[in-house]
């Protein structure tokens, strides 16, 4: 959400006349006199400390260390350290602080923000303030979710965009990532999502802190895309289901999720983006599967079987060919892909490795 810059006078003035020169590659990092912004070794872990007040003991406080740690399992060198049980927070007081408020000065109107100094080029302060008066949630249960049709804002998704710029991360508007809109940035099996770093964000933090030792390997796979961007922020949208020559299949709505209309037998293009958050290069299977409910794992019935090689770098949102199996009853069913599905990968996180499309079997 909105990121003012503070910095030194001249640094800011300096922003000023020259602009920014956007990288060729796809995270965004800050600049000052050409050098990248980060935080230097000697501070990290970099210590967030949560406000008394905002944070007590109990479901927000949980959902605050949610998103650390799930920033925590990131496959660079950076991590943060969370505190609770600050009672005094305020802008550039030398402490990197976290707290609701509704005070429009600060907010200007952003669900959350996030203040960030330095002096030239290491980070020196990252405050993060939220809304009070935003209908957030703590809640990882999709029906209560905005992306899925529900009435409250993930706090979770905006917690780690937040402190993505705290880790020294800009706005991205090119690819499907958490530094672009992120309450759509989320991965779903069954009736939960869960927020995650991703990975233009993840080669973003091995970009600015390097690959940390021993190294974390983590593949993805979400039903989530970009669809296109609005000012510094990707627009994201769900994947999609297509025919065998690759028009959109119709869909209705149901659940405020997207169904497909599909026939027995029927040869589709079913889309997903698969995303490499790790160290390395992997060469994963991926499978796809029939299933009966929106829990997709490998006792579901699989209907095709394929080789991906994921490069950490962009997401990447590919179609691959499935035959609907032509046994099954009329009614509602779903596409799981699964990603490693023969479990060679040892990663930091198995549990995003499988998701699914809905589908209606005429
Ligand atoms: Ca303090
Ligand atoms: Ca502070
Ligand atoms: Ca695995
Ligand atoms: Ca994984
Ligand atoms: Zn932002």
């Amino acid at each position: 959400m909105k990121r003012p810059i503070a910095g030194l006078m001249a640094l800011s003035l300096f922003v000023a006349i020259t602009g920014y020169m956007p990288k060729a590659s796809a995270y965004q990092v800050y600049k000052c006199n050409g050098k990248t912004v980060k935080w230097p070794s000697s501070k990290i872990p970099v210590r967030m400390r949560s406000a008394s007040v905002s944070f007590p003991s109990g479901a927000w406080r949980n959902a605050l260390l949610e998103a650390v740690n799930s920033w925590n399992r990131n496959p660079s060198k950076f991590s943060f350290s969370l505190t609770y049980n600050d009672s005094s927070v305020g802008r550039q007081n030398g402490q990197n602080e976290i707290w609701f408020s509704s005070d429009d000065s600060l907010l200007d109107g952003a669900p959350a923000r996030a203040f960030l100094w330095w002096r030239c080029p290491n980070l020196t302060e990252a405050d993060i303030v939220f809304d009070n008066r935003v209908s957030y949630t703590t809640s990882t249960s999709k029906s209560v979710l905005w992306p899925y049709g529900g009435s409250s804002r993930p706090f979770q998704t905006t917690a780690m965009h937040e402190l993505g710029h705290a880790l020294g991360l800009r706005h991205e508007n090119r690819y499907y990532n958490i530094m672009g809109q992120d309450w759509d940035h989320i991965h779903a099996n069954g009736s939960t999502a869960r927020a995650y770093a991703g990975e233009d964000a993840s080669h973003g933090s091995v970009f600015l802190y390097g690959v940390r030792s021993p190294q974390r390997q983590d593949v993805a796979v979400v039903h989530w895309k970009r669809s296109g961007s609005s000012g510094e922020y990707s627009a994201h949208r769900r994947t999609q289901m297509y025919n065998s020559s690759g028009s959109l299949l119709s869909s209705f709505t149901s659940s405020g999720e997207p169904v497909y209309r599909v026939n027995k037998g029927q040869r589709v293009q079913v889309e997903f983006t698969y995303e490499n958050n790790g160290a390395s290069t992997q060469n994963p299977r991926v499978g796809f599967y029939i299933s009966t409910n929106n829990i997709i794992s490998t006792l579901d019935t699989k209907i095709a079987d394929v080789g991906f090689t994921l490069v950490r770098g962009t997401p990447y949102t590919a179609r691959n060919s499935v035959t609907i199996p032509s046994n099954l009853n009329r009614g509602r069913y779903y596409i799981g892909a699964i990603v490693d599905n023969n479990n060679s990968i040892g990663e930091i996180n198995e549990s995003n490795n499988a998701t699914y499309i809905a589908i209606q079997v005429n």
